[in-house]
Order: structure tokens, then sequence, then C-alpha cells
């Protein structure tokens, strides 16, 4: 039996509707702050569940005897500069509640989602590797880093299997995002399609690795579906499939939308953005568990344009 802890967010919906397809709709159970299932989640057990309280958190799960959880419970880049505090909480404090869990022999198996905003402005910017420089300049990349620490001891000093992925930027179409940087990559197709002009909050030429959500979770049941010795990275693995600028993925779309038209006005973001990597080796993911993306820029245009 499998819970996720942040259904309703970008990754999460995505995560539920794929794992109840692997695993049955019933044995993934899905938890949100939500009082009401959402309707695209309704296909199977909803639970209201705040990842932050802990005595019902431990509760639920000690008694439901859960095998996996995936803890996505998050604010992101934009959202936790604005609420530093309760980022940091959130972040951090919902985490050891669940690595407790698990080095307690609760859960066999944890995902926790890290992300490209580990990196800062001292890191290489262009093919960041595995391991280098990383001071990140958010209270969200800090909180990821931190996490991504606290992971490794506790694989360390009491070999909890957790899990994770420094995921880029992720385009989808069946959830809204919430509060990321490089969230205008997802919001220009809905534009797009909308017919509508786009103010893009980033300059054209600002380069940040991205996915297509597709692929995000198909690599994440890849690597939470890996045998435990494969697993070597047990901070978090960059992984990859496309670096664009906003003007290239403005091309993209008027390829197939040519009356589409859009302009640049950098808010707070661009900092952000330009504090991130342009492109990232994912080496030790195609290494170790045999990572291989498949939507490049265009074929991810096509998907959203069809499905929105
Ligand atoms: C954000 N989408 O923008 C998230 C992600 C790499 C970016 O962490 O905050």
């Amino acid at each position: 039996k499998i819970l996720v802890l942040g259904s309703c967010g970008q990754i999460g919906t995505e995560l539920v509707l794929a794992l109840r397809d692997k695993f049955g709709a019933q044995n993934v159970v899905a938890a949100d702050l939500k009082e009401e299932c959402p309707e695209n989640l309704s296909n199977g057990p909803y639970i209201r569940l705040d990842a932050l309280n802990k005595e019902l958190v431990r509760s639920y799960i000690i008694e439901q005897q859960f095998s996996d959880v995936y803890l996505l419970a998050a604010l992101l880049s934009a959202t936790a500069e604005k609420n530093p505090d309760f980022a940091w909480k959130l972040n951090m404090e919902s985490l050891f509640i669940i690595l407790d869990l698990a080095k307690e022999g609760h859960i066999s198996k944890i995902f926790w989602p890290s992300s490209i905003a580990v990196f800062g402005p001292t890191t290489p910017r262009f093919n960041t590797p595995q391991y280098t420089v990383m001071e990140p300049s958010t209270v969200y990349g800090i909180s990821k880093q931190a996490g991504e620490r606290w992971c490794e001891y506790y694989y360390n000093k009491f070999g909890v299997d957790v899990r994770s992925i420094r995921y880029p930027g992720l385009i989808s179409y069946k959830s809204l995002p919430g509060g990321g940087t490089t969230d205008y990559a997802v919001d220009i197709y809905y534009k797009a399609k909308a017919g509508e002009h786009f103010t893009c909050f980033l300059k054209e030429d600002t380069a940040l690795p991205m996915m297509f959500m597709d692929d995000a979770i198909r690599a994440t049941i890849e690597l939470m579906e890996a045998p435990a010795e494969q697993v070597k990275v047990r901070s978090s693995y960059n992984l990859s499939a496309l670096s664009f600028t906003p003007k290239q993925i403005f091309e993209s779309i008027q390829k197939v939308i040519p009356s589409f038209t859009v302009s640049y006005e950098p808010d707070f973001r661009q900092a952000i953005a330009d504090s991130w990597p342009a492109s990232i080796d994912d080496s030790y993911a195609r290494e170790n568990w045999g990572w291989r993306e498949r939507y490049d820029l265009d074929k991810t245009t096509s998907e959203m344009l069809k499905n929105l």
C-alpha cells in the first residue's frame, strides 16, 4: 500500500494517477490539506492529512502499514521566498516525521523530491555535475539541500531506504503548477491554447533545465522500483531531459500556432532563475538505474497543446 502526501500538487496529482494505474487504485491513498477529494483523484481513496500533524501522520501510517510513502508536500521557490519561516517548517519538519517513521520500521521505502534549486550562483551553470559546489540562495533551495543531507544521513546511519530526484522545471497539463519559478513554461501553453498573448516573467534568454511531466513520473517510479543496491546516490539524483529558454519554447509553440505572441517582463523570479543551472549532467541516474528521457521540446509542445 502506498501513501502520497501532497497529492494535490503539480507532481502529486500525476504521481497518484500513475501509481494507481500501476498498482491498483485502491492501493494508493492520496492525502492533502483539502477537505474534499479533488475530482481528478476520485478514482481511489483520499484522506485529508496535514503533513505537519505529527500525531495524526504517525498514527495513520502506523495503523495503515504503508510500504511506500511519497512526501511531496512543500512550498516551491517563488512562494517560499514570500513565506520563509513556514517554507522551512513545512519542507523540513514533514521530512523528519516520515524519516523517523521509516527509522522505526513503519515504512519500507520513501520518495522525497529535491530540485535543481539546491544549486546556487557559484555552481557551474552548464552540464551541472552530480557532485559540485552547492550554495543555494533561495529558501526553497536551502531547504532542499538540507533535506538531501538528512536523507543521506538516515540512509547511512539507520538504513532508511529513502530515494530522491533533483527535479528540473516540470511541464504538465493534468495539474496546475503552484508557485514555481519554472512555471512560466506551463503558463505559456495555457495562454497559447487560449489564443492569448503571453507575458513572460523571465528574460527571453534565461535557459533552465526542464522536463515533461510524463518523463518525471516515469523516472520517479523507475527509481523507486530499482533494486536498492543500484541506488548509489542517497542524497538526490540529478535528472534532466530538456534545457531551453523562453524564446526557444515560444518558437516551438509558434511553429504550431503562428499567431501566438509573447513579451518579456522579468520580475523577482528572474534572480531565482539566474541562480540556477542552465543545464544538468544526469549521468549517475543513467548509469545507476538506466534513466533515459523520451520527450524533447517539440514533442512536449505537441502533447501540451493537444491535451490542454
Ligand atoms: C520551482 N518548479 O520552480 C519548482 C522547481 C526547479 C524548479 O523546484 O520552484
